[in-house]
C-alpha cells in the first residue's frame, strides 16, 4: 500500500476549487489545512471540502501541520514567500503558474529548494490537455516527418474576469496568465527556443494589462512557432479555452481544431479525422472542462514524482525555461527586439 501523503493547500480562490477536486479525483493524498489572509473564504472551502483545519498566516500552519507536500494556489506575489517558507519547512513544493514576477525570483525560489533538499513543481497543465498530448503523440510517431512549422492559437473573448477579477489588476496581463501556458507547450511539443520575437497589445480599456500578444519562437530545431493569444478576439465561433493548432511537417500536417477534432493530412494520402475528447469529470465548471481536466493529470505527474515513481515534467527547474520566455516577450515587445535565451 503506498503512503497517503498529506498537505496542506494555500489560497482559497477560485482556481483552488477546481485544484482540491481534482486532488480528490486523484487520491492518495490527504488535504490537513487551507490557509487565506481572508480567512472567511478559507473556511468556506474548507466546509466545501471538508478540510479539517483552517489559518491565515502561513507560519503559523508550517509550525503546527506535520507535511509532505504544500499546493500553492494563491496570488503571484504571495508565490515567493510561501515557497521559501515551505523549502525551510522542509516540505515539497507545489506552486502555481507563472511562478513569480521576475527571472532573478524564480531562480531564487529554485535554488532554495534544491539547497533545502525539498522537490519543487510547478503546476503547468495545458500540455497535459488530451488534443495537445494526441498531437505530440501523432508528431512522434512520424506522422508528419520533420516538423518546420507551426501556430498555436488561443484568441477569445470569454469574460476570463468574471471569474477571475484579479486578473484585470495585473500590469502584466496576458503573457504572464495565458502566455506561459502556450509558450509552455511550444516547448512541450518542440523543444528549447533559441530566440523570440513578439509584440503585445492593449485593447480592453477597462484592464491595466495588456490581453493580446503574438509571439514568434525560433526553435533550436529549426521549427518557426508563432504563438498567439488574445481575450481581445470577436470570433464567429468562441472557443475558450481550447489552443488551437497547425503543426507542418515535410511529410504532413496536423491541425488542432475547435471541439478536439483533429485532421492528420499526410503527403500523397489524404486525411484522417481523430477525435481527441478529454476526460469529463461532474465537479468541472463546463466552461473549463478541457483544463480541468488536465489539473487531473498533471496532480497525478506529480504526485508519481513525490511517490518516487516517476519524475514528473513540470520541475521548477524546467519551468525556469518557460519562465525565460515569458519575461524576453515582455522585453521584446518593449524594446521591439529579437531576443536569445540563455
Ligand atoms: O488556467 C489558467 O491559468 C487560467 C485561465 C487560462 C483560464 O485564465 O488563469
Amino acid at each position: 500500500m503506498e503512503k497517503t501523503l498529506k498537505f496542506a493547500v494555500f489560497g482559497a480562490g477560485f482556481w483552488a476549487n477546481y485544484q482540491i477536486s481534482a486532488w480528490k479525483q486523484v487520491g492518495g493524498v490527504e488535504l490537513l489545512a487551507i490557509c487565506d489572509p481572508d480567512e472567511e473564504k478559507a473556511k468556506k472551502m474548507a466546509e466545501k471540502h471538508g478540510i479539517p483545519n483552517v489559518y491565515r498566516d502561513a507560519g503559523t500552519l508550517f509550525k503546527q501541520e506535520k507535511l509532505d507536500f504544500v499546493d500553492i494556489i494563491s496570488s503571484i506575489p504571495s508565490h515567493a514567500p510561501l515557497v521559501m517558507a515551505a523549502a525551510k519547512a522542509g516540505v515539497h513544493v507545489i506552486c502555481q503558474k507563472p511562478m513569480a514576477e521576475d527571472y532573478k525570483t524564480c531562480q531564487a525560489m529554485v535554488k532554495a529548494c534544491e539547497d533545502a533538499g525539498v522537490k519543487y513543481f510547478i503546476h503547468e497543465n495545458f500540455r497535459f490537455q488530451t488534443p495537445i498530448r494526441k498531437c505530440k503523440q501523432l508528431m512522434e510517431q512520424g506522422e508528419i516527418g520533420n516538423p518546420f512549422k507551426a501556430r498555436l492559437t488561443f484568441c477569445s473573448g470569454f469574460p476570463v474576469f468574471d471569474n477571475q477579477p484579479a486578473l484585470a489588476e495585473l500590469d502584466r496581463f496576458i503573457i504572464m496568465d495565458l502566455g506561459v501556458h502556450i509558450l509552455d507547450m511550444s516547448r512541450y511539443l518542440f523543444g528549447d527556443v533559441e530566440k523570440l520575437y513578439c509584440q503585445t497589445q492593449k485593447i480592453n480599456p477597462s484592464i491595466k494589462g495588456e490581453d493580446v500578444a503574438t509571439t514568434l519562437l525560433s526553435m533550436k530545431s529549426g521549427v518557426n512557432c508563432l504563438v498567439e493569444v488574445s481575450y481581445a478576439s470577436q470570433l464567429e465561433q468562441e472557443t475558450f479555452p481550447q489552443t488551437l493548432m497547425l503543426l507542418e511537417g515535410d511529410k504532413g500536417s496536423i491541425r488542432l481544431d475547435y471541439n478536439h477534432h483533429i485532421t492528420v493530412t499526410r503527403k500523397g494520402k489524404g486525411s484522417e479525422k481523430i477525435q481527441a475528447d478529454p476526460p469529463q469529470y461532474d465537479w468541472a465548471d463546463p466552461d473549463y472542462a478541457l483544463i480541468h481536466s488536465s489539473v487531473v493529470t498533471c496532480n497525478q505527474s506529480i504526485l508519481d514524482d513525490l511517490q518516487d515513481k516517476a519524475a514528473a515534467e513540470n520541475s521548477g527547474q524546467d519551468n525556469l525555461k518557460t519562465m525565460e520566455l515569458v519575461f524576453l516577450s515582455y522585453k521584446s515587445s518593449e524594446t521591439n527586439k529579437v531576443l536569445y535565451t540563455t
